[in-house]
């Protein structure tokens, strides 16, 4: 089901690689190392199944056989990939998350050094933007798009979420973030908002009607929760052992988690009932929804 929608992304990702006369190699590797490594590519992909899910309900055109469709939203595939990659290339830093593995390689900053990890991050951030202006030609689906992304990217989403997660581990906690009101407060800005801006991304680069961006805020808004709260959830109950590190060092660090705070059950269950009401969302579509109700069960029956 995702393969499909797979391909066509990892072609743009490769193309999009070329950074210009000026972009040292060595930063171009590092760059291209990020953002070709591995992923599974949910954000791209939730802006072309939100523009198929817009068309197949407008005018019943799917997506993975209609190339000026996929041209039309493709821009904004690339670009929420490349805000990703740079978040997770700063995410793995030694002065943040401290990862030396990601995506089953060495991070950025172990494969190459920390100052290059840095710039890349840094590039691909504005490489985004680049993107879409070289790639978006209508001038009001642009600025909506770079009006979307910067938004997501903003002091005030992934920013502002990463850092307010950042200090609730080095407070250690005081009561008074001890929540899970905080707590989603944190993941609806830190993750939420990039899945948000993915599928209204799709949806204003392929004519979307104000109703069905409105279905698809409703659908993301519960999707991108429900993903953190599994994203927790695996962690918590991984063996560290034998699925990497972060579960113990999650643990050791006392981070603030769903299951930490409510039990694994409990988390669980929150996950099974913020899919179901991105699924109720997704029924807007009718008959064209399906991607989008497959990939709700998808996040919420995924391992890794
Ligand atoms: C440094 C500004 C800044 C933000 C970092 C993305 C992020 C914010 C932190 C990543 C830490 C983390 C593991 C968060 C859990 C949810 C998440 C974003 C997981 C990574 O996304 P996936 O699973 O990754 O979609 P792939 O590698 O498949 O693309």
């Amino acid at each position: 089901m995702l393969g499909e929608l797979r391909r066509p992304i990892e072609t743009a990702l490769q193309s999009a690689c070329d950074f210009g006369q000026g972009c040292p190699d060595h930063l171009a590797a590092a760059m291209r190392y990020a953002l070709l490594a591995p992923g599974k590519r949910l954000r791209p992909i939730l802006v072309l199944m939100s523009a198929e899910a817009c068309s197949l309900h407008s005018t019943g055109e799917s997506i993975a056989d209609n190339t000026r469709l996929l041209n039309q939203v493709m821009p904004g595939a690339v670009a929420v990939e490349m805000i990703h990659a740079y978040s997770l290339i700063h995410d793995d830093l030694p002065a943040m998350d401290d990862d030396d593995l990601r995506r089953g390689r060495p991070t950025v900053h172990i494969e190459f050094d920390e100052a290059t990890a840095i710039l890349a991050g840094d590039a691909l951030q504005a490489e985004a933007f680049q993107h879409l202006c070289c790639h978006v030609s209508d001038p009001v689906k642009l600025a909506a798009a770079v009006s979307i992304l910067s938004s997501a990217a903003s002091a005030s989403h992934l920013v502002g979420g990463q850092a307010d997660d950042l200090k609730a581990e080095n407070d250690h906690h005081p009561e008074s973030v001890r929540s899970v009101d905080w707590l989603e407060s944190i993941h609806r800005r830190k993750t939420g908002a990039l899945f948000s801006a993915s599928l209204d991304l799709g949806a204003v680069l392929s004519d979307a009607t104000g109703e069905q961006r409105s279905a698809l805020a409703g659908y993301a808004s519960h999707l991108g929760l429900a993903f953190q709260v599994v994203d927790d959830y695996l962690d918590f109950t991984a063996d560290a052992a034998v699925l990497g590190k972060r579960a113990g060092k999650d643990a050791e660090r006392g981070k603030l988690t769903y299951p930490g705070l409510l039990g694994a059950q409990q988390a669980k269950e929150k996950a099974v009932s913020l899919i179901g009401s991105a699924k109720q969302e997704a029924l807007f579509f009718g008959p064209a929804a399906k991607r989008l109700l497959w990939l709700a069960d998808y996040v919420l029956e995924r391992t890794h």
